[in-house]
């Protein structure tokens, strides 16, 4: 039988806006981390587990919601999505990959909503603490080609029918945050070919390795 590797566990989010191209990024980093030999588990903000996955369908469906309620719930499905999920896989020394974490919250609710990074902050050190992520890997893209993206769905869920202006500051927010946490992104330029996105992210995995070897 193959051992796997007893690396100290990591913590690892991808973020972007609608269309970014998660899915297909999360595809790579689970064949990244399979050649590695290293066990993990895939999971997703708002979600991850049954009661905030019940949390997602209020935050994804619901007809209105208050800016400030939105965040609350944000913050309500991540903390039953850290205890019940995340420290768990952690403490049993599996890796941990999440489609969005906490930096969704700085940029859809601090910069999207304008609540401000102020107030995610203070939520931030309340519920997730030191759990925070050790890699985080942002496809990078224009919220106009985004959306077009996904246009072809149909269907699309309360956050996704907002205006432009409101994805413009979304971006603008992500951006303000891998700078105050430059060290631990990797910034992907999401608008280049899937072929030149996988290369870029099997990169920015290989420059993390070296920083934990
Ligand atoms: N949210 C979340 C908050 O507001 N605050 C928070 O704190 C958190 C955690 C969650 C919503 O909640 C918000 C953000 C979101 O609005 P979600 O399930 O994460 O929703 O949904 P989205 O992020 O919107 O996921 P999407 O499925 O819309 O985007 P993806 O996953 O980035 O898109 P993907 O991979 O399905 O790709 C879209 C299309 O583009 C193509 C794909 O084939 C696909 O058809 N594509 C490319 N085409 C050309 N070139 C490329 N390089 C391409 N890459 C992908």
């Amino acid at each position: 039988m193959i051992q796997k590797h007893k690396l100290t566990p990591r913590f690892i989010s991808l973020e972007g806006s609608e269309g970014a191209g998660k899915t297909t990024a999360l595809k790579v980093i689970r064949e990244i981390l399979d050649g590695w030999n290293i066990e993990y588990i895939c999971t997703r903000e708002p979600g991850g587990e049954p009661t905030s996955e019940k949390i997602r369908d209020i935050l994804l469906f619901s007809e209105k919601l208050h800016a400030k309620t939105e965040l609350l719930l944000m913050f309500a499905s991540r903390n039953e999505h850290l205890e019940n999920v995340i420290k768990p896989a952690l403490n049993a020394g599996k890796w941990v990959i999440s489609d969005r974490f906490v930096d969704a919250s700085y940029a859809y609710q601090g910069g999207g909503r304008e609540l401000g990074f102020d107030r995610i902050k203070w939520l931030d050190e309340f519920i997730v603490s030191d759990t925070q992520t050790d890699f985080t890997v942002l496809l990078d893209i224009d919220p106009a080609i985004g959306l077009e993206r996904i246009k072809v769905r149909g269907q699309s869920d309360r956050i996704e029918q907002e205006n432009m202006e409101f994805f413009y500051r979304i971006a603008k927010a992500y951006k303000r945050k891998a700078q105050l946490d430059s060290h631990k992104y990797a910034i992907i330029d999401a608008a280049q070919t899937i072929e030149k996105v996988k290369s870029d992210i099997i990169q920015s995995f290989e420059d993390f390795k070296e920083q934990l070897m």
